[in-house]
């Protein structure tokens, strides 16, 4: 049995040299942890293709495709899916938009899976080699027990600057506003502390990144692992909520278990803004003593800020590049609010009719999808775009390079946004041939999709 795994270009930053393409991201987990799974008794040839970082092999024919999708990438997996049914492929659909909106991906689909699939994508494989496909899978009763080791063996060499991931947790207890995660309904689940640290240990490099959305969702949970780590003596990045920085003995536990940069949602300097959001657990007031809490364990801080809340004014742009800039922020990034579908924000944007488009490939954060309360969509755009070329000058990277606790980390994440920096304004300069979207334009140049490389695949103009 061939199977082809595959998840669509999410148009993330990448380094391009030729055909070189690597992602100046973590490996994400979802293709090597689905190829796991895959019972040994089938004897499966498995491919798996992250179309960020490599090609699809159109020419090449398969049993079973499976492919997973983001909001963001659901557009292009359909594509795929439709390209691969029509070779005679049968097509399965998973991933967190497949559990957003099931009736749509079921159209491109032979089978979809809903929630984690530890337990259904084996359920499933078993189903369709006795030919008893089912249209659809439910990951009601999902299990993260003596789960088989992720097949990092598949995965692309030389395709991501931190090519080692592990996950411990899935879910989060927060229910912030604007967030997939408490939209899907898969709850919440640990693997054995033990299972993750024997994982770790099997790890052949000493760096590593966690994928899970909140490592510190669960406080006993997060001690009982951290405090585990520090005889390892590893080194590891990953993301948490900013209320770690009010645990001191937590964020203690995590130093000295090794961890060297952590991906924080401050997501605004405006506490009415943070309400909105149902992430009134920041406070504004205590950024600064939160920076010096990170820095005073040697953490990098990579500091998520989103532009464009109902409180949002004009004035937000500049005073957020000051902010930034004031806290000594290590590698500072932002993102355009999004009304994810499944969220509270899309039904509420939905029902005052603010939605302006349901073209998912441009749900994605860098591109306005909705009518903004207190300026036009192109002005958000425009005010998104100037904090970026404003925070990644080059004497600003520079700076905040040399104060990091960890200055080459600091400076790869730095330069990754500076070269996404340059992309913006060459799209500024396309962007006046498509005024009524802002930001909708140049995706495919964008993400330097093989949409028009591939001449077998017809894409019918889908990506604008
Ligand atoms: C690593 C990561 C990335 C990586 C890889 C993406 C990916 N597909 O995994 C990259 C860097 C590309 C990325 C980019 C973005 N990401 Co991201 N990312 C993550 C993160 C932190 C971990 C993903 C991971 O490795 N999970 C572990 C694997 C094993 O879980 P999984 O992917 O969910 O897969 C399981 C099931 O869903 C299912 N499944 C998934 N696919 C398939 C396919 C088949 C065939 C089957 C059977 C089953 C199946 O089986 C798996 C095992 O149970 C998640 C949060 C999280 N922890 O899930 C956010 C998350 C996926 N990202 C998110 C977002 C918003 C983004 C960005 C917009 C952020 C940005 N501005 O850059 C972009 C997307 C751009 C775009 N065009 O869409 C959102 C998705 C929201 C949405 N509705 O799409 C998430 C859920 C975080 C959140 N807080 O909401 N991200
Ligand atoms: S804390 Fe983070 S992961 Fe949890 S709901 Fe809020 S934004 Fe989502």
């Amino acid at each position: 049995m061939k199977i082809l795994l595959v998840m669509p270009d999410a148009c993330i930053h990448k380094l391009k040299i030729g055909s070189f393409r690597m992602s100046f991201r973590e490996a994400p987990l979802t293709l090597t942890t689905l190829a796991a799974l895959v019972p040994k008794e089938l004897n499966a040839n498995i491919k798996i293709v992250d179309e960020s970082v490599e090609d699809i092999p159109f020419q090449e024919q398969f049993d079973l495709v499976g492919i997973s999708c983001l909001t963001g990438t659901s557009i292009r997996a359909y594509e795929i899916a439709d390209y691969f049914r029509r070779q005679g492929a049968v097509i399965v659909l998973g991933g967190v938009h497949v559990s957003l909106r099931p009736e749509e991906a079921a159209r491109h689909a032979n089978s979809i899976v809903i929630g984690f699939a530890e337990q259904t994508w084996p359920e499933l494989l078993a189903d369709f080699t006795n030919k008893q496909l089912k249209d659809i899978y439910r990951g009601n009763n999902v299990s993260l027990f003596e789960l088989p080791l992720p097949r990092r063996d598949l995965q692309k060499r030389f395709g991501y600057t931190m090519p080692q991931t592990v996950f411990a947790t899935r879910g989060c207890h927060g229910h912030c506003s604007f967030c997939t995660v408490p939209a899907v309904p898969f709850g919440w689940h640990t693997r054995p502390v033990g299972e993750v640290i024997q994982e770790i240990r099997l790890l052949p490099r000493r760096r590593f990144a966690f994928n899970d959305v909140n490592l510190v969702s669960d406080r006993d949970y997060a001690m009982e692992l951290f405090t585990a780590l520090i005889p390892l003596k590893k080194k590891w990045g990953g993301l948490a909520s900013l209320s770690l920085a009010d645990d001191s003995e937590l964020l203690d536990v995590i130093a000295r278990s090794g961890c060297q940069y952590l991906l924080l949602g401050f997501e605004s300097i405006k506490q009415s803004s943070l309400g909105e959001l149902n992430k009134g657990f920041n406070r504004a007031e205590n950024y600064r003593n939160a920076m010096r809490a990170f820095h005073n364990h040697n953490i990098v801080v990579q500091g998520c800020f989103i532009f464009g809340m109902d409180d949002d004014n004009k004035d937000i742009f500049s005073n957020t590049v000051d902010a930034i800039n004031d806290l000594q922020i290590d590698i500072p990034r932002f993102a355009i609010y999004t009304p994810y579908p499944g969220t509270d924000i899309f039904s509420m944007m939905k029902s005052q009719n603010r939605i302006l488009h349901e073209s998912w490939q441009y749900y994605d954060t860098q591109h306005v999808v909705f009518q903004p309360a207190q300026m036009t969509p192109d002005e958000l755009y425009t005010g998104f775009s100037w904090a970026y070329q404003k925070t990644f000058s080059k004497t600003l990277l520079l700076k905040r390079t040399l104060i990091s606790p960890h200055p080459v980390i600091s400076f790869l994440g730095n330069t990754a946004y500076r070269l996404y920096v340059d992309k913006l304004k060459r799209k500024a300069q396309s962007i006046s041939a498509f005024r009524s979207v802002p930001g909708l334009m140049p995706l495919a140049q964008e993400c330097n999709t093989l949409l028009t490389a591939n001449s077998c695949l017809n894409t019918g103009g889908q990506r604008g």
